[in-house]
């Protein structure tokens, strides 16, 4: 049996239930976090729970609790579900309110926690890479609705999966307005050029992926130069090896953009030791749940 934290309370998952005048129903209105437990630990926690209070900020959303009192919530929800390796999805929205969208008529924000299992990609999208395509729904301009919030509403990255799925590949490169690199529909992603890493900045207009994170981390430890600024398809086109980041995805190779095989069309050599690096570093690390 499954449950679902709501506002204090956990429902067994058949009824746990929310209004339909909800505002992050009726208008995407609210804000998100998937976060992943490994081997018993939650990783990177308070970085998830600081992007959520940031994107919360951003659109002028109070949560009910702290942040440690939504540390405590997840915890709880892992333990309630017996989860050790899963998947945590914490969502605040507006809250309750009425048929037109001014938020300030919601009177009280509510917090849903779900801690479940993913998996995103078959086993041999890891190990032989995905061919990705960029499409032409371009990511958000950063004035309209800033990349860096993790919102509700994810139609913008659903529209360019959309374009991805229906050209027959599993991912879609999104560029920004300017033609600029940003990030896929789900990750982040990296490039490797001459033995020198590179990443579009979040100015570029992408979320600030805690994976990202935790993998340049790691790239740093190694010695290698890990770059963020300003992204050309031609870069990616051009580099030695290419790979995403994300929570839902972890790491995962890239082997071809537009039909350009990226470098030799193999797995890269650096994206293996990274890889190797980011499992030990989620068995090992992270808020205990106990
Ligand atoms: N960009 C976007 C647009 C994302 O949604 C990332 C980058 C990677 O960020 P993190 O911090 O997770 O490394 C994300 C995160 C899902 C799912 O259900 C997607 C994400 C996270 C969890 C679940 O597809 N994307």
């Amino acid at each position: 049996m499954s449950y679902v934290y709501i506002d204090g309370t956990f429902y067994e998952k058949e009824h746990a239930k929310v209004s339909v005048f909800d505002h992050g129903f009726l208008y995407g209105d609210g804000v998100f976090e998937g976060i992943r437990a490994y081997n018993g630990m939650i990783f990177h926690l308070t970085e998830h729970i600081d992007r959520l209070f940031d994107s919360a900020k951003v659109i002028a959303l109070a949560p009910q609790v702290s942040k440690k009192e939504m540390e405590e919530i997840i915890i709880k929800t892992c333990i309630k579900n017996s989860i050790r390796d899963g998947y945590i999805r914490v969502i605040v929205s507006r809250g309750v309110g009425d048929l037109g969208l001014n938020p300030y008529l919601c009177k009280k924000s509510s917090i849903i926690c779900i801690a479940d299992r993913i998996s995103l990609y078959p086993k041999e999208d890891y190990e032989n890479g995905l061919k990705i395509i960029t499409v032409a729904t371009h990511r958000n301009y950063n004035e309209s609705l800033n990349p860096r919030v993790k919102s509700l509403n994810y139609l913008n990255n659903i529209m360019a999966k959309i374009e991805a799925v229906q050209a027959g590949v599993k991912e879609a490169l999104m560029l920004n307005p300017l033609g600029y690199v940003a990030e896929c529909t789900g990750d982040n992603l990296f490039i490797v050029r001459k033995g020198k890493i590179y990443t579009p900045s979040v100015q570029s207009g992408s979320l600030d992926g805690i994976t990202a994170a935790a993998v340049t981390e790691l790239a740093i430890k190694r010695g290698y130069e890990v770059i963020s600024g300003l992204m050309s398809r031609f870069d990616i086109w051009t580099a030695d090896e290419c790979w995403l980041t994300g929570t839902a995805a972890e790491m995962i190779p890239v082997i071809s953009l537009d039909a350009r095989p990226i470098g030799d069309g193999m797995v890269g050599k650096i994206f293996k030791q990274l890889l190797a690096d980011f499992k030990h570093l989620t068995e090992t690390t992270g808020t205990p749940i106990a």
